[in-house]
């Protein structure tokens, strides 16, 4: 055969087979076997390409008209394969694409439990700002401007001289003087210290302060109060609990309390101790300041660190979880 008639072969079997291609697998069939690189429309412009000038002028035309008709009955089937796919029917039965569902931030939950705990002993909840007035976070709470015990509490002041609170107690300075024993309060709060951030201390954390005023009140209701709230809490049966003496101005005796994990991993951090709270009885000084006569009412005071209640609480080491946005650690404690 000479190259007209594989020219008229070449439009012939090419555009019959784009015709009649069906899916898109036949049209790339059909594509790679007469458009592609070793296609039969490449081999008949190698040919050409070998032709002696004058045939050239006589064929050239040939093959132009040959390489349009193949390439246009391409584009059709392309087309309407194309118009195919898109008029194909919709199965409304298959299921949707899955949305992910958030959840409860792990602090967020713990929080809502807490308040139920509290809630169900007879206790109210109470809050109050986040910006502060010194004289309700120190200075009700028998911290005055000189006093070191400041220095526990790295504050972020504000140029108005307002501070952002750093501990929940300062929602005791506002409740004192609007209420008269007997009461029980709990707060759940954001508080903030300009601290240095590690696996246990954040410079935004979340506190839970109890504070319950009335006659007869002794450090043995602040401690049956602490274990209901650690068991409730906790979930686990491997809590052991201590109480050591400590130092709060606004509080008389104090004591700090720590927990540890009996079953925990010796080589975690649970196995030791870490410090979850203070607590202790309210100081005389602090019930006057707030209007509350202490010659005839006692109280006690709690607060308790909340991140830390959950890292035991969910084995997790480290506190940066809480506020670093790593969606794939909370997405864990989705509820
Ligand atoms: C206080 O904030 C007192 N207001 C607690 C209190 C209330 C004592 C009522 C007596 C009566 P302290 O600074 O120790 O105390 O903090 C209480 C708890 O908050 C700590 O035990 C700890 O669990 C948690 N905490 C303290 N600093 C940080 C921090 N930087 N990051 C995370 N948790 C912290």
């Amino acid at each position: 055969m000479g190259l007209r008639e594989d020219l008229a072969a070449l439009t012939d079997e090419g555009t019959a087979a784009f015709a009649a291609a069906t899916t898109q697998d036949a049209l790339e069939t059909a594509r790679i076997a007469f458009l592609g690189t070793n296609g039969r429309e490449k081999d008949l412009t190698k040919a050409f390409g070998a032709l002696p000038g004058p045939e050239k002028r006589e064929f050239g035309p040939l093959l132009n008209q040959a390489k349009t008709a193949v390439k246009e009955a391409f584009d059709a089937a392309k087309a309407r394969l194309a118009d195919v796919e898109a008029d194909a029917p919709i199965d409304l039965t298959l299921p949707g694409p899955a949305r992910r569902q958030g959840s409860l931030h792990p602090v967020s939950q713990v929080s809502r439990e807490v308040e139920e705990v509290f809630t169900s002993m007879g206790y109210e909840i109470a809050d109050g700002p986040h910006i502060e007035l010194d004289e309700f976070n120190f200075s009700r709470l028998n911290i005055p401007a000189d006093h070191p015990a400041r220095d526990h509490q790295d504050t972020f002041w504000l140029s108005t001289g307002k501070l952002l609170r750093t501990h929940t107690s300062a929602v005791q300075s506002r409740v004192y003087p609007k209420v008269q024993p007997p009461f029980r309060k709990v707060v759940v709060g954001k508080v903030f210290r300009y601290e240095a951030v590690d696996a246990t201390h954040d410079n935004t954390f979340t506190q839970v302060e109890g504070f319950v005023v009335d006659t007869d009140i002794t450090v043995a209701h602040l401690v049956g109060t602490i274990r209901t709230m650690l068991t409730a809490l906790l979930k686990r049966d491997d809590v052991e609990v201590r109480l050591r003496p400590s130092f709060f101005p606004f509080v008389e005796p104090g004591f700090e309390v720590d927990v540890r994990l009996t079953k925990a991993d010796p080589a975690s951090r649970f196995s030791r101790w870490v410090e979850l709270m203070g607590c202790g009885m309210i100081h005389p000084e602090v019930l006057t300041a707030g209007g509350i006569d202490p010659t005839r009412f006692q109280g006690f005071a709690f607060g308790l660190g909340m991140e830390r209640l959950v890292m035991l609480r969910h084995g997790i080491t480290d506190i940066r979880v809480f506020h670093g946005a790593d969606l794939r650690s909370l997405r864990q404690f989705g509820n």
